[in-house]
C-alpha cells in the first residue's frame, strides 16, 4: 500500500451500480496479470491476460476499503483467483460483500484449517485474523467484491507464493469443485 494521503469521503451507498463512482474516488489501482501470477495455477497462464483489477479507496480514520473486479475465465481447469494473502498485522480482520457475480472464498489459518465460502451478489464473508485468504471468480461474469479493511493490516503475500492454499478450485462437469492441491 502507497503512502498517498487519505481521500475524505461524504456519506455514500455502494450497489453494483456504483462501482464506477467508487474507481473515480479511488486512491490507488492495482492490476493483476498472468505475469503477475506465474506459479499460482497449476498451468501456464497467459502473461498478458488480466486476472483482475483492484481499486483501493484510504478511509481518513482507521479503515481502507478495497474493491476487487475479477474477469470470469479458467487456467486449464482451475478458475481466476487472487494471489491470496496473510495480513502483517495479526490482528488485521477483514469484511468482504460480493456486489455482483458469484464467489467463493478459500480462508487457510496458520495451523492449516482450511474453510471455504461461495458468496453470491448481496452476501458477505467475516475473514478472521491470522487466516489467509484468496477469492475465486466461480461464475461466468465479472465477480465484484467489497473487501473493509484496519489500516495497518498489511499483505504478506510471500507465504502463499511460497506455499500456496491446501485446496485449488477447479471445474467439474461445469460445477466448481474445490479438491486439494497436488502442489501443496
Ligand atoms: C485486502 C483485501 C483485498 C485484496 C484483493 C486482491 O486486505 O483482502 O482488497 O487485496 O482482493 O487480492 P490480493 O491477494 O491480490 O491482495
Ligand atoms: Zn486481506
Amino acid at each position: 500500500m502507497n503512502m498517498a494521503e487519505p481521500s475524505i469521503l461524504d456519506p455514500f451507498r455502494l450497489r453494483k451500480e456504483d462501482v464506477n463512482t467508487f474507481i473515480s474516488n479511488s486512491d490507488n489501482h492495482i492490476i493483476r496479470k498472468g505475469k503477475d501470477m506465474k506459479g499460482f495455477f497449476q498451468n501456464d497462464v497467459e502473461l498478458d491476460l488480466v486476472i483482475y483489477e483492484v481499486h483501493e479507496i484510504y478511509g481518513p480514520h482507521s479503515t481502507d476499503m478495497g474493491l476487487t473486479i475479477m474477469k470470469p475465465g479458467k487456467v486449464g481447469r482451475e478458475y481466476h483467483m487472487t494471489k491470496g494473502h496473510f495480513h502483517e498485522s495479526a490482528s488485521a480482520d477483514e469484511y468482504y460483500f460480493c456486489l455482483a457475480g458469484k464467489g467463493m472464498i478459500i480462508m487457510q489459518s496458520a495451523k492449516g484449517e482450511i474453510r471455504h465460502l461461495l458468496l453470491n451478489e448481496g452476501e458477505g464473508v467475516y475473514v478472521p485474523s491470522g487466516w489467509a485468504h484468496r477469492t475465486v471468480n466461480v461464475g461466468n461474469k465479472d465477480f465484484i467484491l467489497l473487501a473493509i479493511f484496519p489500516k495497518d493490516a498489511g499483505h504478506d503475500y510471500g507465504t502463499i507464493e511460497d506455499e500456496g492454499f491446501g485446496v485449488i478450485v477447479v471445474e467439474v462437469d461445469g460445477q466448481p469443485e474445490v479438491i486439494d492441491n497436488p502442489s501443496f
